[in-house]
């Protein structure tokens, strides 16, 4: 394994009690191999983006510190996925568990598996808040800061859920 990195991961639920899902979650992540929990945000209720009517979302964000490469990383967030039953039915659809590798160190990966950073990322509300929580500072490779993003991004709709992880 080599030197650990610092990783950023998008968690997103919207089925069977997702704010257990993604409390479980956090918990699954610092046990992936070599790979340490370093921070997490707190948990944001908010409406589902995208055409596919379903239920609200809860979204968070961990940041890891990990030994892991990319492809390892990512198989790692599969397994947990599937850990906690999700069926994938259709793009966009409602799921028990969406774990997203939202940054990898500095690195821009573009492989027909992976796409760091993640492609949807500095547009997101659900994404954009939960990072800002854990990583103010954060410069996203290739596009700029996460504070300018963040800055024209309207957090209308999110609202985080008073219990801190
Ligand atoms: N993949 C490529 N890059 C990555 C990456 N950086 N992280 C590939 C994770 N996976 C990555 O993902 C499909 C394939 O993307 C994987 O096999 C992997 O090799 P998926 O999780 O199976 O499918 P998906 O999640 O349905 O599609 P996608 O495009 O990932 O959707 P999103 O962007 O995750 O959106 N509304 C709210 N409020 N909150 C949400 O979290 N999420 C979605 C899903 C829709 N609406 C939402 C939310
Ligand atoms: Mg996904």
């Amino acid at each position: 394994m080599s030197e650990a990195v610092q990783a950023y991961v998008g968690l997103g639920s919207n089925l069977e009690q997702p704010e257990e899902q993604l409390l479980r979650a956090l918990e699954e992540l610092s046990r992936l191999p070599g790979t340490r929990l370093s921070a997490s945000s707190g948990l944001y209720r908010n409406p589902p983006m995208g055409p596919v009517p379903q239920p609200d979302y809860v979204n968070a964000v961990a940041a890891l510190e990990t030994g892991l490469s990319p492809l390892e990383l990512l198989d790692g967030l599969q397994a947990i996925e599937q850990a906690h039953g999700r069926v994938r039915i259709e793009r966009w659809g409602p799921r028990t568990l969406d774990l997203d590798l939202l940054l990898y160190a500095e690195r821009v990966i573009d492989e027909p598996r992976l796409q760091v950073p993640h492609p949807g990322l500095h547009e997101r509300p659900f994404v954009l808040y939960p990072l800002a929580e854990i990583a103010p500072g954060l410069i996203i490779p290739g596009r700029g800061s996460l504070a300018e993003w963040l800055a024209q991004c309207p957090s209308s709709g999110l609202a985080r859920i008073d219990r801190h992880v």
